[in-house]
């Protein structure tokens, strides 16, 4: 590949971009949009609607077994695809809590391993123009909703169905008469995008634990184009040794504005060291909390994580409420500033977009990956960036077509609710404790 190719079409289809939000009448502030203030909002003072405010056209609800429901709006960007606005998780019976502002994707970024291509899918490569039209089988069980993408047309593109999971939990009784258990089942929210070869199933889903899934899944075609038998950084495809497929990374970035509860969210760190054995006992644990006042960008680490903590909102047994990042599978990539880091933290700036190629007109000096971003400014309204990383070596079952890779992460309720929120009445009372037998 050129030079021209490896950034490439970055001018124009920025200059496109400025203009193509579309969906709903909350679209993203403007480039160049002031910065939002960073003096922290006093508890007192109105919290925005919980439920999602959208026209039915661009509005996401269902209720799911068990009888906990989730809300939302979406809207669509011509580079970052699906975006999901004022996510909403009912408990059975419980009050709504509101988890996520905003929720999408914030680059694809793939680096071929010879150094021959590097694309910026989302903002260089034309992500949110490939939308594909799927037909109800592909959207089974579900409903699909129509985008107006520009310059091409109406595309029947935004799947919303539900899907079976499996056991939400299982319990003998004490007396052996009988078995608590659930089957639980999701909602999905999901698009497909093609940009070149590949095709990538962006998907939510949205269980009804409360917990939230978000993966990205490349299918396709390789690249016919990035084949390279003389330099050893592919894998051989096809009869003998003469078409090698250049490996390449797919290192996916999401974008998380919470505001858990409406409010102010804080971010901690937690970090667990073990002590081995002394003489004939047993390992010790022990585990430290770490406030994340300023942006940081983190690394994942053995028994680490990262939880965002509500500022305001509390559960029935007066812990606050929080949502843990869990990370799937991923190849951190050395590569860029961007891709060395597996999330980041940093405060919310409306020109602040994607992760890298970043088209949001930060100004000058302003820098246009994550990173760059990092650089000390005291947390009050985070944003969070998610960065998972897979490490393509392509094998023969990649043709034809390319079986879907997946990669991602979940959110995790932490304390949103008092009891697991599927908790069946007769099992209600159990919180806390149980008494013990003396
Ligand atoms: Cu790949």
């Amino acid at each position: 590949m050129t030079d021209l190719h490896r950034r490439r079409a970055r001018g124009i289809l920025a200059a496109l971009a400025a203009t193509a939000f579309l969906g709903t009448a909350t679209a993203a502030a403007a480039p160049g949009a002031p910065t939002p203030p960073t003096v922290p909002r006093p508890t007192a003072q109105p919290r925005p609607p919980v439920h999602a405010v959208c026209s039915s056209a661009y509005r996401i609800t269902r209720t799911l077994d068990g009888g906990a429901s989730w809300d939302m709006c979406w809207r669509y960007s011509t580079d970052a695809g699906l975006i999901l606005d004022r996510v909403t998780y009912r408990p059975p019976g419980g009050a709504a809590v509101r988890v996520l502002t905003t929720a999408r994707l914030a680059q694809i970024h793939v680096p071929y391993d010879d150094g021959g291509a590097e694309y910026d899918d989302l903002t260089g490569a034309g992500f949110g123009w490939g939308l594909q039209d799927l037909k109800p089988a592909e959207c089974p069980g579900g409903t699909l909703s129509t985008v107006k993408v520009p310059e091409v047309g109406q595309v029947k593109g935004v799947c919303a169905t539900t899907r079976a999971r499996g056991h939400a939990y299982r319990m003998a009784s004490d007396s052996g008469a009988g078995v608590h258990q659930a089957q639980a089942e999701d909602l999905l929210v999901y698009t497909v995008n093609k940009v070149g070869w590949y095709e990538y199933i962006s998907e939510w889903r949205f269980s009804s634990d409360g917990t939230i899934g978000a993966n990205v899944g490349a299918t396709g075609s390789l690249s016919p184009v990035d084949y390279n038998a003389t330099d050893g950084r592919g894998w051989p495809l096809g009869k003998g040794a003469r078409g090698y497929a250049t490996s390449h990374a797919h290192n996916v970035f999401w974008k998380l504005d919470f505001g858990l509860d409406g409010g102010r969210d804080r971010i901690e760190q937690y970090d667990s060291a073990v002590t081995p054995p002394v003489g004939d006992g047993s390992p010790t644990v022990k585990t430290r909390r770490t406030a994340v006042t300023r942006e940081l960008a983190g690394d994942a680490a053995n028994m680490r994580w990262w939880r965002v903590v509500s500022g305001t909102g509390k559960n029935a047994d007066g812990h606050a409420r929080s949502y843990e990042i869990v990370p799937g599978r991923t190849d951190t990539h050395a590569g860029r500033g961007f891709t060395q880091h597996d999330v980041y933290f940093t405060e919310s700036r409306a020109c602040e977009q994607y992760a890298s190629n970043n088209i949001g007109n930060c100004g000058a000096g302003a820098g246009d990956s994550v990173d760059k971003w990092v650089n000390g400014e005291t947390l009050t309204k985070p944003s969070v960036w998610v960065n998972i990383g897979f490490h393509h070596i392509a094998r023969d079952e990649d043709q034809q077509p390319m079986p879907v890779h997946w990669q991602g992460f979940q959110l995790a309720p932490r304390d949103a609710t008092a009891m697991n929120p599927l908790t069946p009445p007769d099992l209600a009372s159990q919180n806390g404790q149980p008494p013990t037998q003396s």
